[in-house]
Parts: C-alpha cells; sequence; structure tokens
C-alpha cells in the first residue's frame, strides 16, 4: 500500500463528535510520549500531520485522520502520564470506552511499546482487553533507532513475550526518526483492512 493522501478530520471527546465517515479504522494507543503521533507522521510521511511533544501527553482527544480517503488513522490519548490533571485522568476511561462503543469498523489495533523497555501493567492490561474483545492486535515496538540493529530481534521477541501474544501476533520495529519499519507496518495495515 502507499498513502497517496492523508489529512486530519477531527477530534472527538464525546462520542456525539464521532466522525460520520463510514470507514474502517485502524487505532493507535500506547503510553503517553511512546510515539503514536509520530508513527501516523511516519507512515503519511508528513510531520505536521499529528502534532508532537518533548513532554507527554499532547494528545488528549481522540484524533481521526481520513488515509486516501479509504481508512481512518486514529490517535488515540496516550495512559500512564503521571501529571495530567486528576479530572482529565478520570475522563480517560470514559474517552476510551465512548470510541469503543463507537467505532465498529475498527480493522486493527495499534498497541505501541518502546523497545527499549518492558512493557508494564497498562500496555499489558491493554494487550489482554484488545485480545478478549477480539480485536486485531499488531504491536509495534517504537524508537528502534535507539537500540543497535543486532539487539532488535531478541527485544521483540521479549516484548511479545512479556505481553503475552503468542506467536500469531505480528510485531513491528519502527523508527520514526530513521524512518525504519514503514513497508512492514503498511502491509499489516493493509492486510488487517
Ligand atoms: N529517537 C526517537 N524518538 C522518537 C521516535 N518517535 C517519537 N519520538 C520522540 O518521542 C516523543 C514523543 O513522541 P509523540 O509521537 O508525540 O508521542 P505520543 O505517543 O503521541 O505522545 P502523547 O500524545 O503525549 O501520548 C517526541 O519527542 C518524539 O520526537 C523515534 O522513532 N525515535
Ligand atoms: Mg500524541
Amino acid at each position: 500500500m502507499r498513502i497517496k493522501k492523508a489529512r486530519f478530520l477531527t477530534s472527538m471527546k464525546k462520542t456525539r463528535d464521532y466522525p460520520k465517515l463510514d470507514l474502517p479504522e485502524i487505532a493507535v494507543c500506547g503510553k503517553s510520549n511512546v510515539g503514536k503521533s509520530s508513527l501516523i507522521n511516519l507512515l503519511t510521511n508528513n510531520s505536521k500531520l499529528a502534532k508532537i511533544s518533548g513532554s507527554p501527553g499532547k494528545t488528549r482527544l481522540v484524533n481521526f485522520f481520513v488515509i486516501n480517503e479509504e481508512f481512518m488513522l486514529v490517535d488515540l490519548p496516550g495512559y500512564g502520564y503521571a501529571k495530567v490533571s486528576k479530572t482529565e485522568k478520570n475522563s480517560w476511561p470514559a474517552m476510551m470506552e465512548g470510541y469503543f462503543n463507537v467505532a465498529k469498523n475498527l480493522r486493527a489495533f495499534l498497541i505501541l511499546i518502546d523497545i527499549r523497555h518492558a512493557p508494564n501493567e497498562d500496555d499489558k492490561l491493554m494487550f489482554q482487553w484488545a485480545a478478549h474483545f477480539g480485536l486485531h492486535v499488531i504491536i509495534v515496538a517504537t524508537k528502534a533507532d535507539k537500540i543497535a540493529k543486532t539487539k532488535r530481534f531478541a527485544r521483540l521477541r521479549d516484548i511479545k513475550q512479556q505481553v503475552g501474544a503468542g506467536i500469531d501476533y505480528p510485531i513491528i520495529a519502527v523508527s520514526a526518526l530513521k524512518k525504519i519499519g514503514v513497508e512492514a507496518m503498511l502491509d499489516e495495515v493493509e492486510k488487517a483492512l
């Protein structure tokens, strides 16, 4: 697949703001600062599409991007960021739940994990939860440029094992900085669609 066109569509906090477009969706989730927005920019080859930030907690709404007028990439708010306000923290589960209630065309659920770190309890819960609901999970190990190429394979294997994924689950190493993993990601996305 080649991404020829990508555009920001809308942000959603309440389910009434869920876009009316009837397109399949690929959702991107993971801890704050793991590189969700950067992944969307990497795949669309547009560094300005999704807002990136050095400080975690940048994406606090569900953001929808329309790709090739064929499907949507959905940037979900990150979890596990200690410094967001209590109100914001409390609104996270409701916002996610709201999204899952209305997103009937969800074809794949990307769970991003920093390649350098072991998945934490939140990551594991996210994975178990998604698997429980029968979502097509793709694990994405981000910031692959931060470790030596020779160590990548072992890290992918460990992450997969630690998160509790069987051998059937795809796992892909990406680097937004070094533009690694784009083709593998687009292949998986295409399969899921
Ligand atoms: N070295 C390196 N840094 C990256 C990579 N991807 C993202 N980053 C950096 O990680 C930080 C967070 O990236 P974002 O894409 O904003 O992360 P996010 O998951 O969208 O964060 P929230 O919206 O806050 O949940 C930024 O400083 C990025 O430049 C990567 O592949 N390699
Ligand atoms: Mg973000």
